[in-house]
């Protein structure tokens, strides 16, 4: 045996075989254990995963190693190009169960028997940043979801609000080239609040509605949970006698809707920039399954006619004020992917994907992005057979004569592989079963026009704005404030107030006021002049729909050693029969002693549980731990923070100067002592409104 070989079954170093040990220096299990043996890709059994195969232990590596050569061959391909947009985000396996019978309006066999479950996925995103971006950019979130039905799977893939930037689709790359990050430097990166894309915006009139909605809440969800969804576009559905009915899809959060506040939403960033996939993680793996209704409003052509705005248009919705929405059913999401990249980035949704009885209308953005789909996951997942992945292909019998391909898994048996044939082989079109795309009538000649019933831009901006609570519009001049500060141009700055004074005068002026412009520049010009006699809806009010219960919400208990055992057990037993949740932050994450003698493990260490990751606080240092606290800067942030959040906080005597510490000289009705038992009732009664927004106004003067 040549000298630079090891003994045949024997590590040939001392090094070499503590490589092959655990951690606990014990040695892996192998073949009579409970791990299998490690093979290639091809199934050949790999003896040494530690070490490259050279020519003596310092020598070079040899070609040879086939196993290291398919090892990092894999490695360097693992990526693929993320989506252009809605690269980040999140995904999760559930059910969608119908209630009654839709058989009047629409054939879609997953809406004919009340209580059947279809399978379903859903992939929430951010639009504009790259996959690994922070969770809360003030940003439109995506809401796309896959129903597997018994004849083919119908993709809705809609966002969290229910109008869009623009009204044809040619003008996409456009408004996503604005808002990403600028080409010469390379950033913001997941933010709107640059030039680029306010230069954009302030050239695009359409978008006005949209960006109403963009500088609310709406785009700073505290939970995918809380959001509702939206198909934007006008479909239609299709009976089994032909007749067409005009269709609008919403999705309505059974927990209610919950944003948090741009400060908040900032700090969240750093502290957990995982916030929004964390929270469905732990959600659904504590079995609190999230729930939407499905709600759709629909319509004839009659009020198609009649109503104020063209329902082609994607910049406009009807607010159900006007054409109320009709609960059909529930989607509940009730487990996780078993793999990340497998199935939520490999997700491929299409809008052109829907089972008969859904079809499509003449919006011009819905047919620009039936187009778009299929190109984007040829490029994206490689192969035009990205519906072989199990998360892409249907849950029901299907046959085609589609073969070959890169990666084919699935191609034709027998001889025929094209119809008609005489072999009496393959699959046969149906007349009766199949699509039928809806006979429309369709004439004019072939232009490239804007249709002048899409030309008000303003009047539907203005009803959203005054349909907000005073504190949200606050919220909507501020947002409108930061965006347009981190604008190095005045005139684009400028050319934005000019077409809020189109939309509220008030607004305008604070706008203009908060950005240091000294005159109010002229209305922009407006093609249609706009509305103001457009009632407001306060269903587009987040605050005014309050779901008034804590249900799905996060407390977080802020403890020391001494802590009161029996105040800290009853508060903790009165969030649970809220169906509420409560985090432990201590100071060390090992957790406290408290009054009674017993251990408290924690889940959060103080510098790493700021409140910005709770829905309301308690503070309930012993008081020893009090005395800490006061000089502990994470934790007068925490109060400080959670008080200018407008946060229910509740406290223990002990934390009095706490407060004081944290700037809290004038506790108002939100904030809670609790000395006793009775406080906890009054405490965790209060929590159902989410927020003491009265203190805002004061408390962000
Ligand atoms: Fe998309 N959009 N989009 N979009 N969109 C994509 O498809 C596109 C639009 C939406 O979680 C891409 O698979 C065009 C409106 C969601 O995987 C791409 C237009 C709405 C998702 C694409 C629009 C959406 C996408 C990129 C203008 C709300 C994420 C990756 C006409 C109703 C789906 C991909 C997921 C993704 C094109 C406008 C929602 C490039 C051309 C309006 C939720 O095909």
């Amino acid at each position: 045996m040549p000298k630079t070989q090891p003994p045949k079954d024997k590590p040939a170093t001392i090094h070499d075989q503590q490589l092959r040990r655990g951690a606990g220096g014990e040695l892996h299990q192998t073949a009579g254990g409970t791990c299998p043996v490690m093979t290639t890709a091809l199934g050949a059994p790999v003896s040494d995963d530690q070490n490259t195969l050279r020519v003596g232990a310092r020598g070079p590596a040899l070609m040879e190693d086939f196993h290291f050569r398919e090892k990092i061959f894999h490695f360097d391909h693992e990526r693929i190009p993320e989506r252009v947009v809605h690269a980040r985000g999140y995904g999760a396996h559930g059910f969608f169960e119908t209630y009654d019978s839709l058989s009047d309006v629409t054939r879609a066999d997953f809406l004919q028997r009340p209580g059947e479950k279809t399978p379903a996925f859903v992939r929430f995103s951010t639009v504009a940043g790259s996959k690994g971006s922070f969770d809360l950019a003030r940003d439109v979130r995506g809401f796309a979801v896959k129903i597997y039905t018994k004849e083919g799977n119908w993709d809705l893939v809609g966002n969290n609000i229910p109008v869009f930037f623009i009204q044809d689709a040619i003008k996409f790359p456009d408004i996503i080239h604005s808002v990403k990050p600028e080409p010469d430097r390379g950033f913001p990166q997941a933010q709107s609040a640059h030039d680029n894309f306010w230069d954009f915006i302030s050239l695009t009139p359409e978008s006005m509605h949209m960006i109403m909605w963009v500088m609310s809440d709406r785009a700073i969800p505290r939970s995918f949970r809380f959001m509702e969804g939206f198909g934007v576009h006008t479909f239609r559905f299709v009976n089994a006698a032909g007749a067409s009915t005009f269709v609008k899809f919403h999705w309505k959060p059974k927990l209610g809707l919950q944003s948090v506040v741009w400060n908040e939403a900032v700090k969240i960033n750093g502290a957990d920039p995982d916030f929004h996939r964390r929270d469905l993680w732990q959600a659904i793996q504590s079995g609190n399954f999230p729930e939407w209704e499905l709600c759709v409003q629909l319509f004839d052509q009659d009020f198609a006619d009649s109503f104020d705005f063209d329902i082609l248009d994607p910049t406009k919705i009807i607010p159900e004020e006007v054409l109320p929405v009709r609960p059909i059913g529930r989607l509940v999401l009730d487990r996780m992917p078993d793999n990340f990249f497998a199935e939520t980035e490999q997700v491929a949704f299409m809008t052109q994907n829907v089972p008969p009885g859904i079809g499509f209308s003449n919006d011009p953005l819905l047919q620009g992005r039936n187009f778009s789909y299929l190109d984007t996951q040829l490029k994206r997942l490689g192969s035009t057979n990205f519906t072989h992945l199990p998360i892409n292909a249907p849950k029901c019998p299907f046959h085609h004569f589609q073969q070959d391909g890169h990666m084919a898994m699935r191609n034709p048996v027998g001889r025929a592989n094209y119809e008609p044939n005489s072999w009496d082989q393959g699959p046969r079109e149906s007349p009766e079963r199949g699509y039928k795309h809806f006979p429309s009538e369709e004439q004019g000649q072939k232009v490239q026009l804007r249709p002048e019933s899409f030309a008000d831009h303003y009047s539907q901006a203005r009803q959203f704005f005054i349909s907000q609570t005073d504190i949200e519009q606050a919220h909507i001049a501020a947002a409108l404030t930061f965006e347009l500060s981190k604008v190095e141009t005045p005139v684009i700055r400028e050319r934005m107030v000019s077409h809020l004074m189109n939309i509220d005068q008030g607004l305008a002026q604070k706008v203009a006021d908060n950005l240091g412009i000294v005159s109010l520049p002229k209305p922009a010009d407006a093609a249609v002049k706009p509305r103001t006699d457009l009632d407001a809806s306060p269903v587009l009010s987040i605050v005014n729909r309050g779901p008034q219960r804590f249900e799905g919400r996060k407390l977080g208990i802020l403890v020391t050693d001494g802590t009161d055992a029996a105040l800290l057990k009853k508060l903790m037993r009165a969030i649970e029969k809220e169906k509420g949740t409560v985090e432990i932050i201590a100071p060390k994450v090992g957790g406290v002693t408290l009054s009674d003698g017993n251990r408290l493990p924690a889940q959060q260490m103080l510098d790493g549980g700021p409140s910005v990751l709770y829905d309301a606080v308690a503070v309930l240092p012993g008081a020893e731990g009090a005395g800490m606290l006061a000089v502990a800067p994470p934790a007068r942030d925490f109060l400080a923070d959670a008080f200018v959040h407008c946060k229910f906080i509740a406290h223990s005597p002990e934390a009095a100067s706490l407060l004081a510490k944290a700037g809290i000289d004038a506790p108002d009705e939100g904030v809670t002592a609790l000395s006793g038992a009775k406080d906890v009732d009054a405490f965790v009664g209060k929590l159902g409104q989410l927020r003491f927004w009265a203190r805002e106004p004061k408390a962000s003067a």
